[in-house]
C-alpha cells in the first residue's frame, strides 16, 4: 500500500520534471515531415503515462516530432487485452508497426529509442515499405 503510492508519487514527479524539461521538437521542411507523419501513422506506442521507461521513450518521440498515437494498457484498458494477446506479453513501452500487412511490436525502452533514432534522426527518414 505504502509502496504503491510511493510509486504512484514518484511517477507522476517524473511526469512533472519531464514535462517541465521537454526538449525542443525537431523541425523539418512540409515536405519532409508529410512523409515522417506518414511513416508514423503506422505506428502506436502502447505505454503507462508514469512509467519511467515510457516517459523516457515519449521524450524521444516528441524530441523528433512524430505524432505517433499513444495507446494506455494500463489495467481494465482494452489495448493491454491487445498488447498481451497480439504482443505476447504485458511489458510496456512497446512500439507497435503495422507495414505492409504485418505487424511488429518492439519491446525494451532502449530498443524503441535507437529505432526510433536510426529511422528519424537525420532528417532524411527511411521508407517503410507500402
Ligand atoms: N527494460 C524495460 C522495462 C520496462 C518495465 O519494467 N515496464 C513496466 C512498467 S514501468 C511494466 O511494463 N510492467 C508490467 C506491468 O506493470 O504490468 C524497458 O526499458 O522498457
Amino acid at each position: 500500500m505504502l509502496l504503491k503510492l510511493l510509486r504512484e508519487s514518484l511517477g507522476q514527479l517524473v511526469v512533472i520534471i519531464n514535462f517541465i524539461t521537454l526538449p525542443r521538437k525537431m523541425k523539418r521542411s512540409t515536405e519532409e515531415q508529410k512523409k515522417v507523419n506518414q511513416q508514423a501513422s503506422k505506428m502506436s506506442l502502447y505505454q503507462f503515462k508514469r512509467c519511467p521507461f515510457c516517459v523516457r521513450t515519449r521524450r524521444t518521440i516528441h524530441k523528433l516530432n512524430l505524432p505517433i498515437e499513444l495507446r494506455d494498457a494500463s489495467r481494465g484498458s482494452a489495448y493491454r487485452d491487445e498488447l498481451e494477446a497480439e504482443g505476447g506479453k504485458i511489458k510496456v513501452p512497446c512500439l507497435r508497426i503495422d507495414d505492409n500487412g504485418n505487424t511488429q511490436w518492439l519491446y525494451e525502452s532502449a530498443e524503441i529509442i535507437a529505432f526510433l533514432n536510426e529511422r528519424f534522426a537525420d532528417n532524411t527518414s527511411t521508407e517503410l515499405n507500402s
